[in-house]
Parts: C-alpha cells; structure tokens; sequence
C-alpha cells in the first residue's frame, strides 16, 4: 500500500492539487510553508489508511492498552520522522526532487511541537515510537498548549524569552475530534445525598465552573509496519456560547468566567524544569487532562465490556512522574460516583491499574499542594485523597506500630499539604526509577520510608532513547555507513550495534567513520555560522553540554574550566593546545535567575575568548540559541565529546547523554544516571569519567565536612577563575554582575551551602579528565575507535529495550499486527 500511495506521479499531482486548494497557487508561487502544508496533507492522506486500520485491529482484538499520561510530549517535527517511520523518506525526497523542492527545505519549515520542557517530555515522545514500532496499542494523553516551550534568543548576552505560537499556521497532522468532547468541572462545594434506595451516600458537586475538553489527536507512527498508535492532546473551550444563553440567563459574569478559563487552561506550557512552583494554573491543568483523558478511557472500555471491575484486565495507567497523579483521585472518583463501585472495589481497580515513574529526587521538584487551594479547586478530589491518607496511615500503624514518625513521614497529607509523590506510591501498582542508580538512590535515601513498606513495588527501568530519530534522521551519513556494514537490523533492533565491533581495529572503516564525523561537523559549523554568525574550525574538538540549565547540571562548572584553559594559554602562549569548541545549549526557567546568569557569563566568556587574537582561535566558545528537538538532531551527530557531568546523584538518568553515544561522542562524565550503565557497556577505557561518587555526594551532604573555602585558598589556578568573576574580566570591568554566582561558590546564604554542587570540590579531576580527552584526541585513529565503540556498544539504550521491559515488568500488553 506505501508503494501504491507513494506512486510518485500521485503524490506529486495530491501535492499541487493541495497547493491549488489550499492557496490558489502554482507550485512556483507557493511559500515554503505552504509546501510544508501541502506535502504534510499528501503524506498524512496515506496515515489515516493505516491509523484506520489500527483502529479496526484494535477493535478486533480487543488488546491491553497502556494509557501514557504526561503533562508533556516534546515530539520535534512530524514530516520527516512521519516519512523515515513510514519507510517512504527516500521515494518522497525523489518526488519533491523532481519537482524542484528540497526535502530538507521543506522540513526546516515545520515548527518544532515543543510541548515539553527537557528529557521527560522527550522521553514520553521516545516511548510513543517504540511503542508503536514494537506494535503495542498504546494512548499518549497530554495537553495541546497553545504556546509550547518559549524560544530562546540571546541579546546582548541575556536569554530573552519568545513566545512559541506553534499552532499559528495550523498543525496538519492532528485531526480535531469534537465528538469525543468531555466536560470537566471545578470548584463548587460537595452535597451528601443519602439514597434509601441503594443506601448509599451520593457526592454531588455543585456550582462549579466547568469547561468543555476537545480531543486532537495525532498520529504516532511504527517503523515499518504500519501500526499507527494515537497522541491524543486535550483543547479547553467554554461550555456555554454565552453571548446569547447565559446572558439571557442573566449569568453573563459567569459566563465570562468559564471562557476566561478555558483560555488560561491550556494556554502555556509551564517553562519550570525541576522546580515546582505551586501554582493553581498548574493544577488546573492536571487536572483539566486528567479528568478528560479518563473520562475517554472509560467509554471506550465501557464500548465492549460490562464490567469496570475488571478495567485493569484491559487497561493500565503510566504517570509521567507526579504531574499526572490526580488520575487516581479522578479514577476512584469516576468508578465510585459514576459507576457506582464501593470503595472497596473502586480501590482494588485503581490500584491494579496505575503505575508511577519517578524521574527526579531534586527536593525542590516534588509536588505538593496547599490543602485549601486544592480543596477549593477540587473538592470532590480532596474528600477522597483525604480517604486514601486516612487508610493508609491505619495500614501504617498496623505494620509499624508506635512509630508515629514514620506516619508523619509518609502520610499524603500533612504540614497543610498534599503530598502528590505519596499518593502516586500508595496507589500504585508500580513504583520505578529511570536509571539503575537513582532507583537505589530512590530505594535506600529519598523513598526508603515507602521501600521498606513496600518493597515489592519497586523496580528500575532504564531510559532510552529512539535510533529512528537520533541516528536514522538525525545522522543519515553515519545511518548509511552502519547499514552497509551490518545490514538495517538496528533500525528495530538496536542490539545489533555490536556487530560494529568487528571494525573498531580496521583502519579503511574507521577513516570512513572520521569522515563522516568531519562531513556533520561542516554541517553543525554551517548552522552556527547563520544562526550566531560565528566561524568555527571543524578541525577542533567539538566539545558540547546541551541540556536545559540547572545549576546540578554544573554548566557553570564547565564554563569555569574554559576560563582556567584561557588563563593557561595566556600564560603559556608557547603550550601545546589542542584547538576547542566549546558548544552549548540550554534555556534556563524564565524566573531561574541563577540559571540566567550563567547564560550570560557564558556569553560573555565566548565574546571575551572569541574576540582575543592573540590565542589563535585555540578556543572558541558558542552559545546556541534556542536548543530545540530539531537542532539537537544536528548537533548530536557532530559531537566529539559528550559532556555529562552533573553532581553524582542528581540526574536521575538523563537521555542526551544516550543521544551522544549512539552518534558515537565518548561521555566526558561523572558517575551519575545512566553514566554509570553507559560506562558499563563501552568500558572505562573508552569513557572519561571524573568527580566524586553518588556516595560521597551523599555522604557530605548528610555528614557535612566539605568546606568550598578550602579549596579557594589553597589552589591559586581555581582561585583566580574564581576572582575572575568579580573582578570585571568577563564584564567590562563591572565587578558585581557575576556577584551571584562568586557568592554561590564560597559564600554560605542563609540556609544554602555554599557550592552545593560540588563544582569547587570537582574542579580539578574534570580538569585532569578534560586533560585526558586532549592526549586522546591528538591519536586520530585511536579516538576514531573509542568513537566507533561507542556506537557499537549504544544497543542498550534504545527506548525499544525500555519500552519491552515496562511491558514485561509492569504493563502485560498484547501486541497487535496490522496487515498492509
Ligand atoms: C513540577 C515541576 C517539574 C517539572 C518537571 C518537576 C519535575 C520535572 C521533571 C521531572 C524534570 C525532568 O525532566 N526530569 C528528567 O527526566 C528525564 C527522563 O527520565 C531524566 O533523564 C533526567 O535525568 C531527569 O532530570
């Protein structure tokens, strides 16, 4: 059917036709977006036969189905994903070719669909590939934000924040399905209505402000095998056209009201990684798509069976982290006040069907929400947490009785608080941790409380990330080279890398490996001389940190190292020096003051080093504005080295580092996340790993003892970069504007540490590793092996192996096969 449908004369004839209709234009005179548009419409012409027959496979069968709640999904662009995964990229570029349209142009048109903030919402759009690759039926559900992640402009330095109107020119793969609308309601009060008929209390909740929640779905489409899975984003509308009813009514203000927050609902992703802000907005929104989303599931479930009490037999639930944890406040509510179960067996229901993922122990992530905001917001909601927490503080005292401390510990509510962690833990039927590390970490420090109640919810699945777009998109050099010498199995199956290994000691294979290294790092220059305007050699080391800015992530640790190799250079003119780029990327939350001015220190570093003739371009530093899925697929295939060197124990797994690996960039990196898995597979010697261990980190963290100060006054080369922050170097001889950040190394405030990072204490083993990229670096061949063994031994870390296990371990779907 592709090749019926890829017919090149059809589609070439569907595109102008859609050209014609959509714009009265001719090819010739049509806009780059409008052939965007066009060629979108032809391809997704082909997708619907296939999600059509999905569905009615679906229908047939009747399979297990995961739900995969988040409150993000950061897809990057469709087109070109949509043709690799449809095996028709190669046939379409030629059809565009002959009509004089360049694909790669045509691509560069879509807008990113950034509606995720960082690596958990890539991961959720990692999942959905393999899982529809791997034929598994599975629902993304989420939000479809007007506004997706802000863009990212640098002026004069400073991050500038642009908004991000994604939908401004239609979005041609989503169909608007309005008959699926759901209401969904807030606030009002809660009436108790005794029934003598079913002697039973009914809750019923009262003026309230609702709005109307209407589905768009998205095609998610499987490699070459024609499933088409479903990311369904929720828009929020006013339920009533007030300017005639409810004004007649005389309710006009209300009204207003519920249009008012149906706007705001779904308005704006909130840009906050990592930080929980507790705000109202927010629970809106988890709450608008989570009452959707379920509502949605229920009436489909409901279509062929009878019996809720059975929903988990067909059905489960995955929490991206707590965001979605009002699903099982929601599910209890909607099977207890809609379907009409007793506690009890609505209880048994939610927990055999919800599931939890933790992807972060950074304190300051967790959410909790002030009890009065989320009982006015959520009355109905709060009754029924507040039952939850009654019982399972009973269950505590049963298992550990007199121990009241572990009660306050672990009770969901408390402090004036709802503890969404706690919730998501008791309801559960799962508990997991992204990386093999940080669910020890979660077992033996954060969660232990609830490990030891428990322990049989635990287990671990480590991340991954999908070949499809990282490698066979984003690196289609590299992708034909590893195909012609071992065949396009890893293309499903990424295990196959290994075979790979048989080349790591052929010099013909390994030039051609470093050459397709150089030819993508012509292509990353090229980006960066139109983007920021800077020449750099693509004969230097490209050295890049991409990832949002946290002060954990210790980018600020990596820009201290330049200005301690600048100082050396400055020193030592005559020393020998491997010429650098170093590359980075990240958007800092927009009210994240700390995380802006390491931006511009970064920026003013680069002016400072890329302005200064005198070293010789040794170094370059550039500062890529608006890091986003679609530049990051440029800039992973271009990487020399991966730099993954937060503080041991805080990333939880982190996903780039996978994206490096693959592309085959050895890790410059601590022990931390998933580091510690990827060392596993390529080995230490191809690996430059540095800094204290998770335990250490842990250790001075409970113990104290480590004093930052130490440090400053006894290693004349830290203390001088250091000194250097305020004493105008970077600043035009303004000695307060990196204040902040001097302050945040050697200064204790009011309750921080100071260097709670550890940057200080770090310092001197990252320089000694970066040392040591350096001498290995300068035997081409020798780093063209490392390089190549990293590739080889990446198998591991496809979301395919992922996805597999959370489907052993936890899910128990049943696969589905859709015939072309
Ligand atoms: C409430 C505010 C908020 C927003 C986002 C809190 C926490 C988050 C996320 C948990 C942040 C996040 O993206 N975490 C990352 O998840 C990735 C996928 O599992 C991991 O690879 C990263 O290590 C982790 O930082």
């Amino acid at each position: 059917m592709y090749s019926k449908r890829f017919e090149k004369e059809a589609f070439k004839e569907e595109v102008k036709n859609n050209i014609k209709n959509l714009y009265r234009k001719t090819i010739e005179e049509a806009t780059g977006r409008q052939i965007f548009q066009a060629v979108s419409l032809a391809v997704k012409e082909t997708v619907i036969d296939y999600w059509l027959a999905t569905q009615a496979e679906m229908e047939k069968k009747d399979p297990k189905t995961v739900y995969y709640m988040s409150m993000e999904f950061l897809m990057g662009r469709a087109l070109g994903n949509n043709l690799i995964n449809m095996t028709a990229y190669q046939e379409v570029k030629e059809a565009l070719d002959e009509m004089g349209i360049d694909l790669n142009i045509v691509e560069d048109q879509e807008p990113d669909a950034a509606l995720g903030n960082g690596g958990l919402g890539r991961l959720a759009a990692c999942f959905l590939d393999s899982l529809a690759t791997l034929g598994y039926p599975a629902y993304g559900c989420g939000i479809r934000y007007r506004y997706g992640m802000f863009k990212q402009k640098i002026e004069n330095g400073y991050q500038v924040e642009v908004p991000d109107n994604w939908l401004k020119d239609g979005n041609p793969f989503e169909i608007r399905r309005d008959e699926y609308a759901k209401e969904v309601r807030f606030g009002g009060d809660v009436r108790i209505e005794y029934d003598p008929l079913t002697k039973r209390n009914n809750f019923i909740q009262e003026n309230y402000s609702s709005v109307r929640a209407v589905p768009y779905d998205m095609p998610i489409i499987g490699y070459g095998n024609h499933v088409v899975n479903t990311l369904r984003i929720w828009d929020a509308e006013a339920i009533t056209d007030f300017h005639l009813d409810a004004f007649n009514r005389g309710d006009y203000r209300h009204a207003v009201e519920q249009e008012n927050l149906a706007k705001m609902i779904v308005d704006v992703l909130y840009p906050c990684d990592d930080h929980y802000a507790g705000k109202e907005l927010r629970l809106k929104q988890q709450y608008f798509f989570i009452s959707a989303s379920l509502q949605a599931l229920l009436v489909r479930y409901k279509k062929k069976h009878d019996d809720v009490r059975k929903l988990h037999e067909k059905v489960t639930i995955q929490m991206n982290d707590t965001h979605p944890t009002l699903a099982v406040a929601e599910l209890m509510h909607l099977l207890i006040d809609q379907e009409g179960l007793e506690w009890d067996e609505a209880w048994d229901v939610t927990t055999k069907t919800v599931a939890y993922t933790n992807h972060t122990i950074m304190a300051e992530a967790l959410e909790k929400w002030p009890i009065d905001l989320f009982s006015k917001l959520l009355p109905r909601i709060y009754q029924i947490i507040q039952e939850i927490d009654r019982r399972f503080i009973e269950q505590i005292r049963v298992r550990f009785p007199g121990d009241e401390g572990r009660v306050a510990r672990m009770a969901i509510i408390r402090d004036g608080q709802v503890k969404m962690a706690h919730l998501a833990i008791v309801a559960g039927y799962s508990v997991n941790g992204v990386a093999r590390l940080h669910t020890e970490i979660l077992k033996h420090e954060e969660l232990k409380d609830f490990y030891d109640m428990m322990p049989e919810k635990f287990n671990n699945k480590t991340n991954g990330i999908t070949q499809r777009r990282f490698l066979l998109h984003g690196n289609p050099l590299l992708a034909d080279w590893v195909t012609k010498h071992i065949g396009d199995g890893w293309i499903t199956d990424l295990s196959e890398m290994s075979k790979l290994k048989k080349y790591v000691d052929d010099p013909k294979a390994l030039a051609e490996f470093a050459e397709i290294k150089y030819q993508n790092k012509l292509r990353l220059a090229e980006y960066i001389r139109n983007n920021n305007g800077i020449e750099i050699d693509p004969r230097s080391i490209f050295d890049v940190q991409v990832k949002r800015l946290h002060e954990y992530k210790r980018q600020f640790l990596n820009i201290l190292h330049v200005m301690y190799l600048y100082n050396q250079i400055k020193d030592h003119p005559e020393m020998y020096f491997y010429p650098r780029t170093f590359i980075f990327g990240a958007k800092a939350a927009a009210g994240y003051v700390r995380a802006k001015e390491t931006i511009k220190l970064i920026n003013s570093v680069a002016d400072v080093i890329n302005n200064d003739k005198s070293i010789n371009g040794k170094i370059k530093v550039v500062f890529i504005e608006d890091y986003r899925v679609s530049n990051a697929e440029i800039i992973f295939a271009a990487a020399d080295v991966s730099e993954q060197i937060s503080t041991a124990s805080k990333e939880a797994s982190g996903t780039g580092n996978m994206k490096f690996m693959l592309n085959g960039a050895p890790t410059l990196g601590t022990m931390d996340g998933a580091n510690v898995e990827i060392v596993e597979e390529v080995g230490m010697e191809n690996a430059f790993i540095f800094g204290l261990s998770s335990q250490e980190v842990i250790h001075f963290e409970n113990h104290g003892g480590y004093n930052p100060t130490d440090i400053y006054f006894n290693d004349w080369d830290i203390k001088r970069v250091v000194d250097q922050l305020i004493d105008g170097t970077y600043a035009n001889g303004n000695r307060e504007m990196y204040r902040d950040l001097y302050d945040s190394l050697v200064n204790t405030h009011g309750r921080e540490r100071a260097d709670r990072y550890f940057i200080l204490k770090d310092f001197r083993s990252y320089a000694d590793a970066q040392k040591r990229v350096e001498e290995a670096y300068k035997d081409r061949e020798a780093w063209s092996r490392k390089a190549l063994m990293n590739v080889a031994c990446c198998g591991k870390f496809s979301s395919d192996r992922t996805i597999q296990e959370y489907v052993d371990d936890i899910w128990h779907l049943d696969q589905i096969k859709v015939d072309a």
